[in-house]
């Protein structure tokens, strides 16, 4: 098939609801769960603010609008290579100069969710990414890989989101040796249901935060608080993940679509 026919193959089924647009985003508002770096860091990201400019009054009597306080990587959101420092050499690793094309590609969904119910510290291995693409398939180079735990579900209560005691955070994620499996694969990025792309316990790994820190070093994405990742096949979805081209940006709040035949 021509790559015309197929677009306008995708755009006639997209409005019959054969293909299905499914919204991987949460809702980004003053309740959206926050990272909360340890206090060893001064600054930290703001909660997300909401503050009405008008709405059919008299400082606007025939429109609404808001103005926000929204940190780059805050809520549903999109890490740009320039966002960690084996990362930062990279001219085109900022949100308003990466190559778009690559954002939008075939997703692969690895179901960890039985795994992280049981164990929220639950780290996916290589081993265990090798063996799902026994089952399903292997991983194509320039597609997205993202690990559903079904954290999304906890999303309501920053502090179940969080999952944080005296000794960190507690949220699942890759180990090392899997990010730099799937960066042999040569993907697109990796995407988490948690607040960021690595394991709550991921800043005592070798190297520290390997999802972001390898990731990064080879000019690739991260997405983070993806949701309804319940909703997509293992195989066969294409995902839509576009950041704001904010200038010189490092990440970006994102609308995560996935388009999925019913
Ligand atoms: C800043 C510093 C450390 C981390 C993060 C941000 C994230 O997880 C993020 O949102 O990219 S680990
Ligand atoms: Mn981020």
């Amino acid at each position: 098939m021509s790559a015309s026919a197929t677009l306008a193959d995708l755009g006639a089924k997209l409005l019959t609801g054969e293909i299905e647009v499914v919204d991987c985003s949460g809702r980004l508002g003053p309740d959206t769960p926050i990272l909360q770096l340890p206090e060893d860091f001064a600054k930290n990201t703001p909660k997300i603010e909401i503050h009405k400019i008008s709405e059919y009054d008299s400082d606007g009597p025939f429109f609404a609008w808001n103005w926000l306080v929204l940190g780059e990587h805050s809520g549903t959101h999109f890490d740009a290579p320039h966002h960690w420092i084996t990362g930062k050499d990279y001219e085109d690793g900022y949100t308003d100069t990466l190559n778009i094309q690559r954002v939008v590609a075939p997703v692969n969904v690895i179901d960890c969710s039985k795994e992280s119910a049981e164990n929220p510290d639950f780290l996916l291995t290589a081993d265990h990414v090798k063996a799902w693409e026994a089952e399903h398939g292997e991983i194509g180079e320039g597609e997205w890989v993202v690990m559903r735990t079904d954290w999304d579900k906890r999303a309501h209560d920053e502090a179940l989101f969080l999952n944080a005691d005296e000794t960190g955070p507690h949220s699942p994620g890759p180990t090392p040796d899997c990010v730099e499996y799937l960066l042999s694969k040569k993907i697109v990025g990796w995407g988490s249901q948690c607040i960021g792309t690595d394991a709550g316990q991921a800043g005592g790994m070798t190297p520290p935060f390997p999802a972001h820190n390898l990731l990064h070093r080879d000019n690739c994405f991260g997405l983070a608080s993806l949701a309804n990742l319940d909703k997509l096949p293992a195989k066969g979805a294409i995902m839509v993940c576009a950041p704001l081209k904010i200038a010189r940006g490092t990440g970006s709040p994102i609308r995560a679509l996935a388009l999925v035949a019913k």
